[in-house]
């Protein structure tokens, strides 16, 4: 130990031996480190301290990337949106992601098959929407990673059985959602904003609504929900609605599709951009080359409520469909 250390070193040094995490163990050996006074009977020890602060970041940054791949509850996002299939047991959560994606999860007549969350890429339109599917959320199995997953997601997708009573089915899914900080929009009461909560977008999908036989039940339990619910009836089985229910969930990503017409040439109409509802010409421009948002002065745009190749500028609130060529 070299001599004249100041008292700050061992003040520190003494929180650097209580530091319990990682993270604090790094902060408190830089403050450790920081109260050593430079000369060169202090090299081996500064050189030492610097040494351990590594050691201690390499550490941090393993755990981290531990974590990310051993989550199985992490869904990497993909594609124009990520909806969320989430709903009590044996509803046809799975049963729905095998009919609308390549995915094949486990599907069975029994409660509880899902573990994990599976995600499978739907088409709809000219582009691909992730749906997630999801363990059944019950009160008796908490899995917090699950409400981690289904606050992160662009739509909640709440999927209920039509053959036993769907509306107690809702009420209980809401209540194990908002104990959980997640409120379905149609829930949210004006003026009782909570900072704390996040309100998802939400689309009650009825499912096991075979054949014309159940119409009516369809139609009893979206009138008990009340106009705020928007519910689609379906069904995975026979595949009833399953069109619809591509459409439906398009529009509550509230995203529209904007195509790239390079000058002089044919628009790309293969591959559009995806842009949140509201978009600009400058959101657009961002997405097409990072560079172009600066150098972008106007654009021509051919689309619904424009003239063919109307020149507009750079806030100008781009359509579903619009074609669009940046002049930079
Ligand atoms: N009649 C009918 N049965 C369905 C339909 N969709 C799913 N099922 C059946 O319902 C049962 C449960 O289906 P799953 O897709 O495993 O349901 P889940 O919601 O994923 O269930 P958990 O993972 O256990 O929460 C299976 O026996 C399916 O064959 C449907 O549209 N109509
Ligand atoms: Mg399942």
């Amino acid at each position: 130990m070299p001599a004249n250390l100041p008292p700050e070193y061992f003040e520190a040094d003494k929180r650097y031996r209580e530091a319990k995490t990682t993270e604090e163990k790094i902060s408190s050996l830089e403050i450790l480190y920081g109260t050593i006074p430079k000369h060169k009977g202090t090299d081996k020890l500064r050189a030492d301290i610097r040494r351990r602060i590594a050691r201690l970041k390499d550490e941090a940054q393993a755990h981290k990337h531990a974590g990310r791949h051993e989550s199985a509850f992490h869904i990497e996002r993909e594609g124009a949106g990520q909806a969320v299939l989430a709903g009590p047991p044996n509803t046809g959560k799975s049963s729905l992601l095998a009919a609308l994606t390549h995915a094949r999860p486990e599907v069975a007549d029994y409660p509880f098959t899902t573990w994990t969350p599976v995600p499978g890429m739907m088409p709809v339109h000219d582009i691909q929407v992730q749906l997630v599917d999801t363990p059944a959320l019950s009160r008796e199995h908490v899995e917090h990673a699950l409400f981690d997953l289904i606050r992160n997601a662009d739509l909640l997708l709440a999927v209920v059985d039509l053959s036993r009573s769907p509306s107690e089915q809702v009420q209980e899914m809401s209540g194990i959602l908002s104990g959980h900080r997640i409120i379905p929009l149609p829930l949210k009461a004006a003026g009782t904003e909570d900072i704390h909560s996040v309100y998802l977008p939400t689309l009650v999908v009825a499912n096991k609504n075979d054949d014309a036989t159940t119409d009516p039940n369809a139609q009893a339990f979206s009138a008990t929900l009340g106009d705020a619910w928007p519910v689609l009836p379906l069904s995975a089985a026979t595949g009833r609605n399953l069109d619809r229910f591509r459409l439906r969930v398009y529009d509550a990503l509230g995203i529209v599709r904007v195509y790239s017409k390079p000058p002089g040439k044919k628009p790309e109409m293969e591959s559009p951009f995806v842009l949140k509802k509201g978009g600009t010409v400058s959101d657009f421009a961002a997405k097409v080359h990072h560079d172009f948002l600066e150098k972008l002065h106007s654009a021509r745009i051919w689309g619904s409520g424009v003239r063919d190749g109307q020149l507009v500028g750079r806030d100008h609130v781009l359509c579903d469909g619009d074609v669009v060529e940046l002049k930079l």
